[in-house]
């Protein structure tokens, strides 16, 4: 017998699995399982065109493929006719429509949507129960209770924790290899080589290209290309994309995971965040299959390693830092910095040939790798000294990985120390020496990264002293900026001059 009580089941357009908590707690025979399409999502921020697209249609597909796994599945597009465009206001019609007496739904990724779902019960007068998100290793309440009590976060002993967690590369109770962490021996720039591997690219079915065309018409004015679209949409492709990534690139992941290569929009990169956090694949199946990739010999460790800490490390600090910090953590503004977003980072139309290509892929592919989001993009606004709050929303909007949780975190934290440190001992400040280390854009550049001053040197090279210059009551007292705080003072007063007025030129001109 069936019970008595239906639960209305919500899924997000980013828990698209079938582990997923919600469904793990309901019953195929009673339940609908309820997918929206709803403007307000696609338009709070305005997002890139491929991460509508990509988001609608692995919706589509995941409903598909419930339906076929036996559940009820209710599916309200964007075009249907009565649809009021919000989570709340799809949810009162659902109620409406089926008689459900609770709604169930797994914890969302943003704030924004949390608060709103906090208000649900006495907005519907039902009870609606919200379930703990169990893709993640570490759970809000368990990171609350690590970070209570600790005067300073460190990624890197919560890493450690959450290895010993999850058993992934460990020997007993050591670190596998003797050691946690081998990023020294990550750095090294890469060379144009034609065997570099791409990832999977699928092409648009039917359901896909049905997308692409709603949102061409009821998206035109949004940032972003849609033509050559190529994700995967459903656990398949995904896990297509993963086995790929592990055979072509995983070796090689991490010696070249800081190099940036003009034309090379991918290196050897996974491109696997768009279907992790959209719950296509499984983060913790994905570092167990990296660990096997290692231990069957196919992996260096260096790599192996590196690719798990991103996931079990960075991805789930991030996160636990986030609903930790949040509603505040947005506003945070350490410099106070107040200069508008640049227009190029919507037309990539500069001059700059390190900036020019990390805008121009992100246009065409809403993907950029990691060292092009920090310290490209992200390290020119926080030298120019761009709104925080602007920067963060470029990049949750422009990305196809982008949710908030995980967003917000690396752009006002790590990216613009806009939380004054709470992520990162340091700005990831850089002059252009940095960028002409790990890439070959320099020389497709019109400014020389050797020039330090005046017309045609490199700007990033004023612009890195006059952040110092004016951010150094802020950052003089830490201790890994001492030393170049102790260069600018040794530099004469002539040639401090000669870089305050380029930067000012700089800035200006922007
Ligand atoms: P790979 O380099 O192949 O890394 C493997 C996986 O590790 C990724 O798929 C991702 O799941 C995880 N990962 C790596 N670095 C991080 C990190 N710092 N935080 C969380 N997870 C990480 N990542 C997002 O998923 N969504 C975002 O909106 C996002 N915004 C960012 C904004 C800025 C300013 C910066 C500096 C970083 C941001 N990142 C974000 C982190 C990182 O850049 C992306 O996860 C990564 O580029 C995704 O590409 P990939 O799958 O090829 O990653
Ligand atoms: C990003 C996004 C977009 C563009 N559209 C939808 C949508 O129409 N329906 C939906 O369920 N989810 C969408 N999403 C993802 C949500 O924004 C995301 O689930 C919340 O921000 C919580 O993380
Ligand atoms: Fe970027 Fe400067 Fe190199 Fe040009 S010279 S590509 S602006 S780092």
């Amino acid at each position: 017998m069936g019970r008595l009580i239906a639960n209305l089941i919500l899924i997000l357009g980013d828990q698209l699995s079938q582990q997923i908590a919600s469904l793990e707690a309901a019953d195929r025979e009673t339940d609908i399982v309820l997918l929206v399409e709803v403007a307000e999502e696609a338009s709070y921020v305005r997002h890139h065109k491929k991460k509508i697209a990509f988001l609608f249609s692995a919706m589509r597909h995941f409903a598909e493929s419930l339906h076929g796994a036996g559940w009820r599945v209710d599916y309200i597009r964007l075009d249907d006719a009565q649809n009021s465009g919000t989570f709340g206001g799809e949810v009162a019609r659902a109620l409406d429509r089926h008689g459900c007496d609770h709604v169930l739904v797994t914890e969302p990724g943003e704030w924004r949507v949390q608060a709103d779902m906090a208000r649900w019960s006495a907005r519907f007068g039902v009870p609606v129960k919200i379930l703990t998100d169990t893709r993640f290793v570490c759970s809000r309440a368990e990171f609350e209770t690590w970070a209570a009590g600790r005067k300073q976060f460190r990624m890197e002993y919560f890493y450690r924790e959450m290895r010993r967690k999850t058993g992934l590369l460990m020997e007993g109770d050591a670190p596998a290899g003797g050691k946690w962490n081998f990023d020294s021996e990550n750095r090294k720039p890469a060379k144009a080589d034609l065997f570099m591997p791409s990832p999977v690219m699928f092409a648009p079915d039917l359901i896909t290209q049905d997308v692409l065309a709603l949102v061409e018409a009821r998206f035109a004015d949004h940032f972003g290309d849609l033509s050559g679209f190529w994700f995967g949409v459903t656990g398949e492709d995904a896990e297509e994309a993963l086995a790929h990534f592990i055979e072509a690139a995983l070796p090689r992941f991490g010696d070249y995971q800081d190099a940036m290569l003009e034309g090379e929009k991918y290196l050897y990169h996974s491109v696997l965040s768009v279907y992790i956090n959209t719950g296509l694949l499984d983060p913790l199946e994905v570092c167990q299959r990296v660990e096997a990739a290692w231990k069957s010999g196919h992996a260096p460790l260096n790599a192996a390693e590196g690719f798990i800490r991103q996931i079990i490390g960075w991805r789930e600090y991030v996160r636990g830092i986030y609903w930790l910090k949040m509603p505040d953590y947005v506003d945070g503004n350490f410099f106070g910095n107040q200069r508008p977003l640049p227009d190029f980072y919507w037309s990539g139309e500069t001059d700059m040939a390190c900036l020019r290509a990390a805008v121009k892929q992100t246009r065409e592919e809403a993907y950029a790798h990691h060292i092009q989001r920090l310290m490209v993009t992200g390290n020119f606004a926080l030298l120019a000294g761009i709104d925080p709050k602007q920067v963060h929303e470029w990049y949750l909007a422009v990305y196809a990985d982008a949710y908030e949780w995980v967003e917000l975190p690396n752009t006002l934290g790590m990216s613009q120390f806009a939380d004054g440190g709470l992520l990162g001992s340091k700005p990831y400040a850089a002059s252009g020496n940095y960028i002409h280390k790990m890439s070959d854009h320099c020389k497709n550049c019109r400014y020389d990264v050797k020039q330090k001053t005046g017309e045609g040197a490199c700007p990033f090279n004023p612009l890195y002293w006059d952040f110092l210059h004016r951010n150094r009551d802020k950052l003089s007292d830490n201790p890994r900026m001492g030393q170049m705080y102790r260069v600018w003072d040794k530099m004469s007063e002539e040639k401090r001059a000669s870089y305050l007025h380029s930067a000012r030129a700089v800035l200006d001109a922007l």
